[in-house]
């Protein structure tokens, strides 16, 4: 599966001119404004978020998995599906591999038809969650936090593993999620567990190369349903600080107990200089993982808003690494996809029209008013003609979703792979 370039060109010709004319509307507003419409298209351009290979099938609960038509089902096939989207939006140039579920069979030939994409290879994730096929011992009662040396010291062969696959495909990052917790009031002992952890990651860490990182998610709940190890970001700030500097917090969005204040948190690490890495979600109660700003856009904006500013004043924080973490049940993954990349584009958009220094001036009055005002007017543009113009510029399509409709992608997966395909993974 390749699409073809002219075929999305020649898709945006009925669109391009309502395209111009609500650009040029816009664009003139927000000149008038003194905001720097170009700069802003360019930044859109160079944002690049990652798409996970588990998402690319369909996901599934405890209950049931209904698989969608002409899944891929091999990572050739997974890396060809971001292209598809990366071609459509380009937005998703990279694609992050969950071991053992993607191990490529011939290096050669994977990362050919990456660069044949467009997609570069973004963090490796481990997975100590399950039992592997022929593991000796078992994750039953934890890896890395595990109460036996040597359940801890397979998991730790088995993130170190991760890291030689990723040395092979250019990635330069581990991430770490960790599932080890308890089910029951007195199961763990809490600091032995959290004890094991850190020495279980310092030794992972020791083995990192130079130029990677390491990022340490957290999750308060599930699957185990008492504790978790690391349940907060600050659990993994204290851990990442144990191993050094390499060491980074990970934000998932779906990560946290109801009405927390993520862009507080994102806005602490990002000072501290420890905000790795990043995973697009949404949600309405817990690690629902549905599509990005469904559900809470306005959260995601300020979320933004608070990244914007890190970027540009905490210089001790590296960039962030981006990665969409979702899954589907009833849409089409890709179409799924697409609507997270919009809505991340959206509010990042959104989140560099804030004007900065008349925020800072309001805030130095007490002009409380004021302060809401800017941020509100900022979310309350609609900045869908931005984020066209960026992919228009680079041969993507004006209307992702409709082109993809249109040139019956889902049906030419279906016919390469058959209706009943299964994506390997969760
Ligand atoms: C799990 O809840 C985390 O969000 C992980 O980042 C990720 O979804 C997992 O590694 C995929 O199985
Ligand atoms: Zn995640
Ligand atoms: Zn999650």
């Amino acid at each position: 599966m390749q699409i073809n370039k002219e075929e999305i060109r020649s898709g945006n010709e009925n669109l391009r001119e309502a395209h111009k004319a609500g650009f040029d509307f816009l664009a003139n507003t927000l000149s008038g404004q003194g905001v720097d419409v170009n700069a802003i298209v360019q930044r859109l351009a160079d944002f690049q978020v990652a798409i996970p290979s588990w998402a690319l099938g369909a996901g599934g609960t405890r209950f049931g998995r209904f698989s969608y038509y002409g899944e891929p089902s091999s990572l050739e096939q997974k890396i060809q599906d971001v292209g598809v989207l990366h071609a459509l939006t380009q937005t998703a140039g990279a694609i992050s591999l969950h071991i053992p579920w993607d191990v490529p069979e011939d290096y050669k030939a994977i990362k050919e038809v990456a660069a044949l994409n467009d997609i570069v290879f973004d963090a490796v994730n481990s997975n100590t969650f399950q039992d592997q096929k022929d593991a000796v011992h078992s994750y039953k009662y934890g890896s890395l936090s595990n109460v036996d040396k040597a359940v801890r010291d397979q998991a730790i062969a088995h993130n170190i593993e991760v890291v030689e696959i990723g040395k092979k495909l250019g990635s330069k990052s581990l991430t770490v999620w960790l599932a080890d917790g308890s089910n029951f009031p007195g199961q763990s002992n809490f600091q032995t567990a959290l004890r094991h952890t850190e020495d279980s990651l310092k030794q992972i860490y020791g083995v990192l190369p130079e130029d990677w990182k390491m990022f340490i998610e957290y999750k308060p709940y599930e699957p185990y349903f008492y504790s978790t190890v690391i349940q907060d970001w600050g659990t993994s700030f204290m851990l990442a600080n144990a191993c050094g500097e390499k060491a980074f917090t990970l934000v998932d969005l779906g990560h946290h107990l109801p009405n927390t204040n993520i862009e507080q948190i994102v806005s602490t690490l990002m000072m501290k200089g420890k905000l790795g890495g990043f995973h697009f979600n949404d949600s309405k109660y817990g690690d629902d993982d549905s599509t990005v700003g469904s559900v809470k856009p306005y959260a995601l904006f300020l979320i933004f808003n608070e990244l914007v500013y890190g970027m540009k004043n905490n210089p001790q924080n590296p960039y962030p690494a981006w990665m969409i973490d979702a899954s589907h049940n009833v849409k089409d993954p890709l179409e799924d996809l697409i609507q997270s990349l919009e809505a991340i584009q959206e509010a990042y958009a959104k989140a560099l029209l804030v004007d900065q220094d008349r925020l800072k001036a309001a805030q130095l009055e007490n002009d409380v008013v004021q302060c809401q005002e800017i941020l509100q007017n900022a979310y309350r543009t609609d900045v869908r003609p931005l984020l066209q113009r960026a992919r228009l510029e680079r041969d993507g399509a004006l209307n992702p979703i409709q082109a993809y409709r249109s040139m019956g992608i889902r049906q030419k997966l279906v016919d390469e792979r058959g209706r009943h395909s299964v994506a390997s993974g969760l």
